[in-house]
């Protein structure tokens, strides 16, 4: 079933990144245009948005994980019905630059995502001294370890909102529909396999 028991085309979209890379503040900046106080994500926060792809409204189901090292192993547990992968960056914090793009390219050797578009956000552009596009880019060596799938690299900021929308429109752009129209299982089924699976 889609968004709120709709009948509308489902996709759900994973949002990614080491903690205080700033997916939380993306979330709501996207959902409410607002720029709300975050803490640190323990499990996770899901948010639910309509958008147009191809002259029909679609819904997309948005998962926001937390990002701390001890969160980071139940990453896996949300590739599964995954239909683009938005890893989120601060592109300020260089010394992290070399986890995140360990933790990127772990995710993206995941069987269930292979093929699945990738955005990947420079966030924290607001941010003096902070890595460009062609610098995260270069960093990350995109185009070496996204062979095979669609990849884009957008800067943003989710404080000032700059790029923000910009980064949902490509989503939607980017993300695949699943073929058999609305997903199978509702949200509430899927946190109770979620859970489930943390106790196995
Ligand atoms: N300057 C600046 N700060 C940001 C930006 N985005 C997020 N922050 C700040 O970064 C900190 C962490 O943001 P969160 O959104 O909680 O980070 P997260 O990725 O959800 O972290 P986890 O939940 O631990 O995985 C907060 O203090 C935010 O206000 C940005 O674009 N610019
Ligand atoms: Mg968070």
């Amino acid at each position: 079933m889609g968004l709120r028991g709709s009948k509308l085309p489902e996709a759900q979209v994973l949002f990614l990144g080491l903690d205080n890379a700033g997916k939380s503040t993306l979330l709501y900046k996207l959902k409410h245009n607002a720029c709300v106080g975050t803490v640190p994500t323990i499990g996770f926060n899901v948010e639910m948005f309509e958008a147009r792809k191809s002259g029909k409204n679609i819904a997309l189901t948005v998962w926001d994980v937390g990002g701390q090292g001890k969160m980071r192993e139940h990453w896996k547990s949300y590739h599964q019905d995954a239909a683009a992968i938005v890893f989120i960056v601060d592109s300020s914090d260089k010394g992290r630059l070399q986890e995140a793009r360990r933790e990127l390219e772990n995710t993206l050797r995941s069987e269930p995502l292979q093929g699945r578009p990738l955005i990947l956000l420079a966030n924290k552009q607001d941010v003096d001294g902070a890595l460009n596009v062609t610098e995260i880019k270069d960093k990350f060596k995109m185009k070496r370890i996204c062979s095979g799938r669609d990849w884009f690299v957008q800067p943003c900021s989710a404080s000032t909102g700059f790029g923000v929308e910009e980064a949902f429109r490509k989503v939607v752009q980017m993300v695949k529909l699943p073929e058999s129209g609305p997903m199978k299982d509702n949200i509430k089924e899927r946190v109770h396999n979620i859970k489930a699976s943390r106790r196995h």
